[in-house]
Order: structure tokens, then C-alpha cells, then sequence
């Protein structure tokens, strides 16, 4: 509602220079120059206001991607072979633009191609790993266009 007064069309571009006929190309400038700051105005608004949506906490529940379980999980240790992957967020999130990538004692073991899950807010992955600690590094695009990124670490046990 408070926007509309900054419309285009709250102050004519062309009033100015009809009226007075020696300033009109200064007048025009000035209110072109004027139109330009408002735009600017409601851009750095826009950009305050989709901050703030991420800030406060329901909005940003249902915008940014929290990673909710994840299997294995967190200290988890399982054993070695072909492991299944499986990352659940709390929103739905984007598998095409999202990556996961494990490493050992800091060097990357592999990048894991992600597949989605059984619903929207789920990729998983599969992985054959040897005994050793595993650390997952995922980075995952929500809907609201906002990456987010996180770690699993877990231990792999020899056979
Ligand atoms: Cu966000």
C-alpha cells in the first residue's frame, strides 16, 4: 500500500518540462534522476525485507534448508560396504543444484551423484567406503533460492 506512492506514476516525468519551457531538460533530468533514486529505494527495500523473511524464525522454517536426519548419522558408525545416503531438510530443496561430497581426514573421497528421495525434501546417494572416518559435506539450494551448507561425520568400520 505504502509503495504505491512511489509509483512511476506518483510524479510525472512529463509535467515539468511541459510547463516550463527553458528548464525542461534539467526538469526532466531531475525528475528522471528522482525516479531512479525511488527505485533504488524500493530495491534496497525489497532486499531489506527478503532478509528479514530469512531472519525471523517461522519464515525462515519455511524458506531456508535445514537438514532434519540424516542416515548415517551423526557419529554413527557403519559398516563397511555400500552405504545408503539418505539427507532429509525441512523444506524442499533443489537435487540439481545441490551437491554432497564426502572426505577422509580432510581430502575428498568422492563427490556423490544425488538422486531424490520419496519426497521433495529428501536426496540420497549411495557409496562404496572402505573403514575409515567419513566426513559429509553437503550444500544443498532451498526454494527461497538460498544456499545452505552443513557436515555429517561418521565412521566407517572395517569387516
Ligand atoms: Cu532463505
Amino acid at each position: 500500500m505504502a509503495l504505491q506512492c512511489y509509483g512511476p506514476t506518483g510524479k510525472s516525468w512529463a509535467s515539468p518540462s511541459e510547463e516550463s519551457g527553458g528548464k525542461s531538460d534539467t526538469g526532466f533530468l531531475l525528475s528522471i534522476i528522482g525516479e531512479w533514486v525511488v527505485l533504488y529505494r524500493l530495491n534496497r527495500l525489497s532486499l531489506v525485507f527478503g532478509l528479514l523473511l530469512c531472519l525471523v524464525p517461522n519464515a525462515a522454517a519455511l524458506a531456508h534448508a535445514i537438514l532434519e536426519t540424516s542416515q548415517p548419522a551423526e557419529g554413527a558408525a557403519v559398516p563397511a560396504g555400500d552405504i545408503e545416503i539418505i539427507l532429509s531438510y525441512n523444506s524442499r530443496i533443489d537435487p540439481a543444484r545441490s551437491a554432497v561430497t564426502l572426505t577422509m581426514a580432510g581430502k575428498t573421497v568422492s563427490k556423490l551423484t544425488l538422486t531424490p528421495g520419496d519426497a521433495p525434501n529428501i536426496v540420497r546417494s549411495t557409496a562404496h567406503l572402505a573403514a575409515g572416518k567419513y566426513v559429509l559435506h553437503w550444500q544443498v539450494l532451498s526454494l527461497d533460492g538460498h544456499i545452505t551448507r552443513g557436515q555429517v561425520s561418521f565412521n566407517v568400520t572395517g569387516s
